[in-house]
Parts: structure tokens; C-alpha cells; sequence
């Protein structure tokens, strides 16, 4: 079978189309991802444009170049719109536009229409450069690493170098006007690249939004939806990780067992949601008594547990005496409603991390079930006896 160029371009629109009308789709199927329908729409624009040159070339009317020759400088402008949107940037639509609006205006005085080509194209290399420049500097937000933009980054580069290759070259007036070059040239590879740019980047965006989805939902998992902070499960996970580096290290580890004071009697007396704003302004206060590597999580209704490497006994029972105090004075009065909300507290300390999450948590609580037992509001340490077999809990405020 023997290829020509103009089979090749004309393969070329079918192939942006298509790619076009499946990227539509999956942004019809999913509203909220406009990036999609943007990058959509300009398959759709460029497979329109590539449609009008062949037209104009066919009929030898000069409109229709001139109108694929905007089409042309659009699309490319539309994908740098949808790389700035997939970021959350601001992408006014008048930048989009700017290219095809200038090839338009530039075409309109005479004798000039012959720069409409070369315009379109190098707008063309500029969109997909500044596209490419968007879509890395997005890369760098170190709270989402998606590994698909990279193939994204690469394509969209590349297809800058391409097309700048080709405005050097038409500039270069390698080919004359009207010319149709052999398949087995610069322009056959423009022509191919662009097919492999549609196909690639129409496959890596959708993978692209899939694994932000996955990563959003899979975020969702782990966080307490009431207070933002870590669920049990999510703190379980981290706690394990944390005390392992600790026991690598043969350094102490404390762990805090949290549990809100006659709880049931707050939401009794003063609703629900007074009893949803203490729970929040406990994770609040001892999320602020955190330092870099200690960890809290929400691991029940009104339980919270905190683990702090490397902390001794002394530092722990500081953390957690300080954060009962800051929760008994920050929640004395909720929303108007005097609440008196307190809290009790158990801790446990290991001193070369060698006991296990759970051997921790357990001692912990069983100290947190003495402060309960001996008044609420009060901080008590589960103690390792002096062979470290025998323990005796010992009050600490
Ligand atoms: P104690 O001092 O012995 O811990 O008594 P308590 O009343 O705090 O303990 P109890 O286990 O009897 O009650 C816990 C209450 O916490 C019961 C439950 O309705 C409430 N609770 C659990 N999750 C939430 C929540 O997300 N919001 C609100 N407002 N209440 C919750
Ligand atoms: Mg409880
Ligand atoms: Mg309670």
C-alpha cells in the first residue's frame, strides 16, 4: 500500500477526532473535570482545522486555509487552557483565543495571507511550550505526585519541538507554496508525530485524571471527615511505621490515649453539634501540640491517641498535661452554651520501642481507664516496674 502525505494528514483529523470525541465523553460522563472537555474540544478544533486546509488546498480557495490556519492556533491554545485548568490556574479563555484572533487579523491585509500558516504554527509552538512548562511546574506540589503527567510533559515538549521545527522549515521556505511534500520527509514525520501526539496525550490525560481521582478518594479513606485529622485506620498505619523507626533507633516512644469527659452528657444537654464543635476544637488543640514527627489520630466517637517519638516519659506527660489544660480552657464555653468540656488522658512509654502498637495502646488505656477512675480531667502514666515485667500507674496531674 502506498501512503502519501495527504492520507496521512487526513489520517491525522480522524485520529484527533476520535480522540477528541472520547475525551468529550469522559468529560460528559464527569462534569467536574473541565480539563478533560478542554483538551477534548481541541482535538475536535484541530481535526476541523487540519479538515479546512485540506478543503482550501482541494478547492483553492484561500478562506478555508485561513480559517484551518486559526483553527490550527486555537487548539493548540485550548490544551494550554486545559493544562493550566487541570492545575487549578488561571487560564483566561482571551489568551486561548489570542493566537487564532492574531493569524485572522493578520491574514487580512493584503498580501499577507501567505503568513497565516507560518503564525499558526509558531502561536502553536508557544501554546504547547507554556503547556509543557504549566504541567511540570504542577508536578512540583509535593501533596500530589501523578505519575502520568510525565508522559503528558513529554509528548506535550516534544510536540513544541516538532512544530517549531517545522515553522523553522517553512520558514526556510523549504517547501513553496501549493507544494505537496513527499511522505518520506520533515513534513511526513511532523505529520506522524501528530498523530502519536493526539493518541498519547488522549491516553495519559485520562490516566492522568483517574490517578488523581484514586489518590483523592484514597485520601479521603484515611482522614477523619469530622476533624481533617488521621482516622484509625490511617493512624494505626502511621503509628506502626513511626514505631518501627523508633525501634530501629532504640529510641523511647510514648503513645497518648485521649477520652473525652462524660461526652454523652454534653450532646445531652447541649446538641449534637455543640458536641461536633468540642470534638473539632480538641483535634485543633492537640493537632497544635504536635511537633514535626509526632503523630494524633481520631480513633473512636470522642477517642483520640497521639504517639510522639522519641519522647520520654517527662516530655509526654508535659504534651499531654498541656494539651488537657488548652482543651479545659478552650472549651468552657462552646457557641454560648457553657460546656465545661474536659478530657482524660493515658500514656504509656516504652523506652527502646520494643513493645508493640498494640502492647502500647493497651497500657495506655489502662492508664486512661484509671484517670476516668479517679476523676476524669487528669493525666496518668502506665509505668514499667523497675525489671520492666511489673507495671503501676502513676499519676501525673
Ligand atoms: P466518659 O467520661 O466515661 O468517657 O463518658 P462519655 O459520656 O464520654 O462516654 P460514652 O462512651 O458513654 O459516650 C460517648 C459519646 O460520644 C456517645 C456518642 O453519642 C458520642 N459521640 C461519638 N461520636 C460522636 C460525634 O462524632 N459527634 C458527637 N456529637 N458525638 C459523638
Ligand atoms: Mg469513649
Ligand atoms: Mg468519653
Amino acid at each position: 500500500m502506498h501512503l502519501d502525505l495527504l492520507t496521512l494528514v487526513a489520517m491525522g483529523s480522524f485520529v484527533a477526532a476520535c480522540a477528541g470525541a472520547v475525551l468529550l465523553v469522559a468529560w460528559f460522563q464527569n462534569r467536574k473535570l473541565p480539563a478533560l472537555g478542554l483538551w477534548g474540544l481541541a482535538n475536535i478544533v484541530e481535526a476541523l482545522g487540519i479538515a479546512s486546509l485540506m478543503l482550501g488546498a482541494a478547492l483553492d480557495e484561500p478562506s478555508w486555509s485561513l480559517f484551518g490556519s486559526a483553527l490550527l492556533a486555537f487548539a493548540p491554545g485550548l490544551i494550554w487552557k486545559a493544562a493550566r485548568t487541570f492545575d487549578v490556574k488561571a487560564a483566561p479563555l482571551i489568551l486561548a483565543v489570542l493566537g487564532a484572533a492574531l493569524v485572522g487579523a493578520a491574514s487580512m491585509f493584503p498580501g499577507t495571507l501567505i503568513a497565516a500558516g507560518p503564525l499558526s504554527l509558531a502561536f502553536s509552538t508557544v501554546y504547547m511550550l507554556a503547556a509543557a512548562i504549566s504541567l511540570w511546574l504542577g508536578s512540583n506540589d509535593s501533596n500530589e505526585v501523578l505519575k502520568a503527567r510525565w508522559p503528558i510533559i513529554i509528548l506535550v515538549a516534544l510536540h513544541a519541538a516538532v512544530l517549531s521545527v517545522g515553522l523553522y522549515s517553512t520558514l526556510n521556505g523549504s517547501v513553496g507554496p501549493g507544494e505537496i511534500p513527499p511522505i518520506m520527509s520533515l513534513f511526513g514525520f511532523i505529520h506522524f508525530e501528530n498523530i502519536v501526539f493526539n493518541l498519547g496525550t488522549a491516553v495519559f490525560i485520562l490516566a492522568l485524571v483517574k490517578e488523581r481521582s484514586e489518590a483523592a478518594s484514597e485520601r479521603t479513606a484515611r482522614v477523619d471527615s469530622l476533624t481533617g485529622i488521621a482516622n484509625r485506620a490511617a493512624f494505626m498505619e502511621n503509628a506502626g511505621r513511626a514505631l518501627e523507626l523508633c525501634r530501629r533507633e532504640k529510641s523511647s516512644v510514648s503513645v497518648i490515649m485521649c477520652d473525652l469527659d462524660r461526652f454523652k452528657l454534653i450532646n445531652d444537654t447541649h446538641g449534637h453539634a455543640i458536641g461536633d464543635t468540642v470534638i473539632k476544637t480538641f483535634s485543633e488543640i492537640s493537632t497544635g501540640a504536635l511537633w514535626p514527627n509526632d503523630l494524633v489520630g481520631r480513633i473512636g466517637g470522642e477517642e483520640f491517641a497521639i504517639v510522639l517519638p522519641r519522647a520520654s516519659v517527662e516530655m509526654a506527660q508535659a504534651r499531654a498535661e498541656r494539651i488537657r489544660v488548652d482543651f479545659a480552657e478552650a472549651c468552657c464555653f462552646v457557641d454560648g452554651h457553657r460546656v465545661n468540656a474536659t478530657v482524660s488522658c493515658g500514656l504509656s512509654v516504652s523506652a527502646n520501642a520494643e513493645e508493640t502498637l498494640s502492647e502500647l495502646l493497651r497500657h495506655a488505656d489502662l492508664a486512661l481507664y484509671c484517670a476516668k477512675a479517679e476523676g476524669r480531667n487528669c493525666v496518668r502514666a502506665d509505668n514499667p516496674g523497675p525489671d520492666g515485667s511489673e507495671r503501676n500507674v502513676i499519676r501525673v496531674a
